[in-house]
């Protein structure tokens, strides 16, 4: 099928004069790894790097989208431009919590300034944190100052997404009662704020002082992590955990941490990039489906086990003279 709208050269002009429809096309693209997509990453990339990504983690029904709203709303109302991408795997199938997203920010898309995008978390297979990288930075180089992220945090996934932003704020709920548990998932690890959300409900001082009690010993590079009560639904707190968001974009900016945070990103692209590569090379040049099919029957007849083929077909391809299998040779 052509490209609708025209070659990828007018794709990135429309792009670049600042075409919404050019910038959710470029980031379907990106998304679903469709030819081309590493070139317009690549035109793209050198427009990246100033942009602040703010993650917003936590369990189902926390209230994430309802404060990522509420903020999103805060920061257009000084002019700003807000990206917001929501990740949530745990509906790959149904895509029911991202309908649910869509329409609950619905009317944020209404707002100037303000851009979303649900993740579609089919087909995007196991690199689903680089294509979320790949879309935020689609969208700083579009011009988003600032990008919102927004996962459940159940997952070394979500952990993954979480490590490429500059700033985690991880929700809690009352009710959740398990709140200490996920301390210990690792994702206490990557969080700079603690929200008690919902702190309309009985629970919220018990559990943010219980919070407070286990975070006083993190104090960590100066960084005190601050646990905040917050009633997002009503908009209680948001201007306190967007000042506290300031205050870590502060402590950023200080003592070349933002350096070293840069590093961190940059060393994850070019990791990505380069798995991407050589996953590529692995089922374009390695793994032809005949000859697959050629080293299964070998192993499954018990003449050869899966190490040595594998160690067989690699040399074979890394010489550079792997020999195609009669079956395929044949046609
Ligand atoms: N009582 C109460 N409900 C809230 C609060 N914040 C959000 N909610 C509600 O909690 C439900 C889940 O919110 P949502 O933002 O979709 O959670 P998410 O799954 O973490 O994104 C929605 O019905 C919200 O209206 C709050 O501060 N208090
Ligand atoms: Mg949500």
């Amino acid at each position: 099928m052509a490209e609708p709208g025209g070659s990828a050269v007018e794709l990135l002009r429309r792009f670049e004069a600042g075409e919404r429809l050019a910038l959710a096309r470029v980031i379907s693209k990106v998304e679903n790894r469709e030819p081309g997509y590493r070139e317009l990453l690549a035109a793209l990339y050198p427009r990246t790097g100033r942009a602040r990504r703010i993650g917003i983690t936590g369990p189902p029904g926390a209230g994430k989208s309802t404060l990522v709203d509420r903020l999103a709303r805060l920061l257009c109302g000084d002019g700003g431009r807000v990206g917001i991408v929501a990740v949530d795997p745990t509906s790959p199938f149904t895509g029911g919590a991202l309908l649910g997203d869509r329409v609950r920010m619905g009317d944020l898309s209404d707002v100037p300034g303000v851009f979303i995008r649900s993740m579609a978390t089919r087909g995007v297979g196991g690199g689903l944190a680089a294509a979320t990288r790949d879309v935020t930075l689609v969208l700083e180089a579009f011009g988003f100052e600032l990008l919102l992220v927004e996962t459940v945090g159940v997952g070394q996934i979500e952990i993954e997404v979480m490590n490429l932003c500059d700033t985690v704020a991880l929700l809690f709920v009352p009710e959740s009662g398990d709140g200490i548990q996920t301390l210990k998932a690792g994702l206490i690890e990557i969080s700079h704020l603690f929200i008690v959300n919902k702190a309309d409900r009985p629970g919220a001082l018990q559990l943010a002082s219980e919070l407070d009690h286990v975070l006083k010993e993190r104090r960590r590079d100066g960084w005190t992590y601050p646990v905040l009560l917050a009633e997002a639904v009503n908009g209680k707190g948001v201007a306190e955990v967007l000042g506290a968001l300031q205050e870590h974009c502060t402590y950023l900016a200080a003592e070349g941490r933002r350096q070293a945070v840069r590093l961190r990103h940059a060393a994850h692209d070019l990791e990505t990039a380069l798995r991407e590569r050589v996953r590529t090379y692995l089922y374009s040049e390695v793994l032809s489906p005949a000859r697959i099919d050629h080293y299964a029957g070998r192993i499954a007849a018990g003449t050869l086990d899966p190490y040595r083929a594998a160690d067989e077909l690699w040399q074979e391809s890394l010489a550079g003279d792997a020999i195609e299998p009669k079956q395929e040779s044949s046609r």
